[in-house]
């Protein structure tokens, strides 16, 4: 059978981004979760095609795109901000192509199936991991049977899989990569990878959505596996940089020392992943022999300079360790990605204060830093808690985003998150509040072609300049 896929990642940056500026982390990436859904239908000797929405010019493209292609299956991935999008989606598969079946599956079908299976442009909502249930499906509809209309798939061996479809997407982008080796001073071309599935941690903004799609046990692939993977991609790209998306590579001690050694004999290039602070700040020893073995950067999510907000976030960290993990990696010469977050529900203007306070003394050991106003996503405890006590501010794809305008949470008191947000990033009040309102797609539409007329005037001054000085 003939499948397409649709990446519908245009809730931050809108259409037309794909590789392009302002650079975000959504501009250049490939989804590994299409590419391995990609790489399985292949396997199993179906044709698969995909639509990225951010190479796309408008809806109009996208139309075309449908039009243009033919398919009796179509998957959609959605995460929660991008549930409209995604929806918007369907329905113009399902005008164009009358009798085609549409399923869509990740984070947000696994958390909240009811906002499809309501939805007549849905025939088929995959909750959970999608490689054999994809397969599955696509074996039932080629029987002529009909699969349920909600179902759990199973979780695969990790070894097992072909190495994903990276070639589905525009893998230049992703070469190219844009935000993240720019802004960490990483190396060119620059591919990702995945080594596992799941986290054991429970943060309260996160957890059990996150259970919700990998299940409760953490997966990772044999170090053999991931070499294998990595070998054809040096082959393929002469990568020089590699960044790891697992949610927390380092917490299987063993195995992340096993994977630096093996790597170390063979890759010279330096790797980037995620990380805890509690796991940094409490082995140094681990972090000095990755650093060895070429960990150049680690992105921490720090989230809060107060130890209540932590322990409400059921973080598992302190303040001090925040502060300790970012000295290690200073002293070691790892750099520091730092994620915070402002605007939780019941965080006050002084524990804001304190998280500013935070960035601000750690500017020294943070190479990049992320201040993000809190969003409550679906599925997670903090936003079940806020949902029951009545907090939604908006409780759709714009209060879900976590850079979006607006208040997300009752009670919050959004002038002291602008206040906070200025003094982390040593901006004024007034700069913080409109870099906020800036980022609403709405007002991106009319601000981004500005910004691009104003580089076009740049540009018109700078061969003026030339041409005066000749
Ligand atoms: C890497 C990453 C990013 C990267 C790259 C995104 C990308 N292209 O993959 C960047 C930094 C760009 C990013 C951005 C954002 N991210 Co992000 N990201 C991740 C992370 C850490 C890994 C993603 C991954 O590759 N997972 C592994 C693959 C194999 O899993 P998967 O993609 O979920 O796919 C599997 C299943 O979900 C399912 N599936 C997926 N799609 C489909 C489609 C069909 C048809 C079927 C049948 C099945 C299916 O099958 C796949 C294979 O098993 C996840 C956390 C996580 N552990 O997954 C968060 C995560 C996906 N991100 C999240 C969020 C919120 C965002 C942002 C919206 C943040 C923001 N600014 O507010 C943005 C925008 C997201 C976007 N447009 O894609 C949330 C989503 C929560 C939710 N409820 O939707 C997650 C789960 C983190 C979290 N716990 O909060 N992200
Ligand atoms: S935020 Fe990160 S460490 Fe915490 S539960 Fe989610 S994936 Fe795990």
């Amino acid at each position: 059978m003939n499948v397409i896929l649709v990446y519908p990642a245009i809730a931050g940056a809108g259409f037309g981004c794909l590789g392009r500026r302002p650079w975000s982390p959504e501009t250049h990436l490939i989804h590994h979760g299409l590419a391995s859904l990609g790489a399985c239908l292949a396997a199993a000797g179906h044709a698969v095609d995909l639509i990225d929405l951010r190479a796309l010019r408008g809806w109009g493209g996208f139309c075309r795109a449908v039009r243009s292609r033919d398919s009796a299956l179509w998957g959609i991935s959605v995460t929660s901000p991008e549930r409209d999008i995604a929806l918007r989606c369907a329905h113009i598969i399902r005008q164009e192509h009358l009798g085609a079946r549409v399923v869509v599956g990740g984070a947000h079908p696994s958390v909240c199936p009811s906002d499809f299976t309501a939805d007549p442009a849905i025939d088929h909502v995959i909750q959970g991991e999608g490689e054999l249930a994809l397969v599955v499906l696509v074996d039932a509809l080629l029987r002529g049977e009909s699969p349920p209309q909600v179902w759990r798939g199973a979780a695969p061996d990790l070894d097992a899989l072909p190495f994903v479809a990276r070639e589905l997407f525009d893998v230049g982008a992703e070469l190219r990569g844009g935000f993240y080796p720019t802004r960490l001073g990483l190396p060119t071309p620059m591919v990702t990878l995945i080594a596992g599935r799941g986290c054991r941690y429970n943060c309260a903004f996160c957890q059990p959505a996150e259970r919700a799609v990998f299940g409760p046990r953490v997966r990772r692939r044999s170090i053999d596996h991931v070499l294998a993977e990595l070998r054809v991609l040096r082959e393929r790209y002469a990568f020089r940089s590699l960044m790891i998306h697992d949610d927390c590579l380092l917490e299987d001690r063993a195995w992340a020392l096993r994977f630096a050694e093996a790597y170390a004999s063979e890759f010279g290039q330096p790797w980037f992943c995620q990380a805890r602070a509690d796991i940094v700040a409490g082995d140094e020893d681990l972090i000095r022999a990755l650093r060895e073995a070429g960990l150049a950067a680690l992105s921490i999510g720090f989230e809060s300079g107060s130890d209540r907000v932590l322990r409400l976030l059921h973080k598992g960290t302190t303040v001090a360790q925040n502060r300790w993990a970012a000295e290690v990696c200073r002293r070691l010469g790892v750099r520091v990605f730092g994620n915070y977050m402002l605007g939780l529900p019941s965080e006050t203007p002084a524990e804001m204060m304190a998280t500013a306070q935070l960035v601000r003394d750690m500017e020294g050991a943070v190479a990049l830093r992320s201040v993000s106003v809190y969003a409550p996503s679906p599925g997670s405890a903090l936003y079940e808690q806020c949902r029951r006590d009545g907090l939604l501010l908006q409780d759709g794809p714009a209060g879900y985003r976590r850079d979006r305008l607006g208040g997300k949470v009752a009670g919050v008191d959004y002038i002291a998150v602008d206040r906070a947000m200025a003094c982390a990033l040593g901006l004024s009040p007034a700069r913080a509040a409109l870099r906020r309102w800036t980022a609403h797609p709405a007002v991106r539409c009319v601000v981004e072609p500005l910004r691009a007329l104003g580089s076009v005037q740049a540009g018109l001054d700078t061969v003026r300049r030339v041409v005066y000085r000749l």
